[in-house]
């Protein structure tokens, strides 16, 4: 299989995902503004929604989507899902809040937006991230083990701190946790990430 990703955006989450499954995979960079993949193709023609992240399974079958790669990864590794009777539902339901409270959130940041947009969004993040921080049951989301929304809200707060966000002690704590996995050493290193 091959994940399509951009150095540092979102794509990133499902990277790490991969690596905590531990399945094989290539992976090949998007320059997001040509739409062109590193090796020069048309990246349109693999997603033609045009953004990262999107992945080729082995079949040929291309799913796009955090929500819907994020929960892919997940079955491949069984305990990458929250465990209960409600586990899937749970991980879904803090893949989309991460994905369009927190995600979306973003947006003036990267489209240029008006100071004032800036600010508003800021005040809006802290009071998602504070949210966040409060549903926490361990030292990940769901207690004392990985699940893929993990890899996800720790994106979002390299985006954070990348545009002076403050983080909540206890996700400041959690990111320093994610920083010290193999997984996110293995993808930042893949992304010429520091
Ligand atoms: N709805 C998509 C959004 C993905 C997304 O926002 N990707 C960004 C990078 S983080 C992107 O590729 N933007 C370039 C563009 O939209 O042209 C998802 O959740 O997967």
């Amino acid at each position: 299989m091959k994940l399509y990703l951009t150095p540092g955006a979102c794509s990133l989450a499902d990277h790490i995902a991969l690596h905590e499954a531990g399945v094989e995979f290539e992976r090949e960079a998007v320059d997001l503004k040509a739409k062109k993949t590193a090796s020069g193709a048309d990246f349109t023609r693999v997603n033609p929604k045009g953004y990262v992240p999107a992945l080729v399974l082995d079949d040929g079958e291309v799913l796009t989507e955090n929500i819907a790669i994020l929960d892919w990864i997940a079955h491949q590794k069984p305990e990458l899902v929250p465990t209960g009777p409600l586990g899937r539902t749970r991980m879904l339901e803090a893949l989309a809040f991460i994905s369009t409270e927190i995600h979306k959130g973003f947006k003036p940041f990267f489209a240029n937006g008006s100071e004032e947009a800036k600010a508003m969004a800021t005040q809006a993040l802290r009071n998602r991230l504070d949210q966040i921080a409060g549903t926490m049951q361990g030292h990940y989301l769901f207690g004392e083990s990985l699940t893929v929304p993990d890899c996800y809200l720790f994106v979002m707060l390299t985006w954070a701190r990348k545009f002076g966000i403050p983080l909540p002690e206890k996700l400041e704590h959690f990111r320093e946790r994610m920083m010290g996995r193999e997984a996110v050493r293995l993808a930042f290193k893949h992304e010429g990430l520091s």
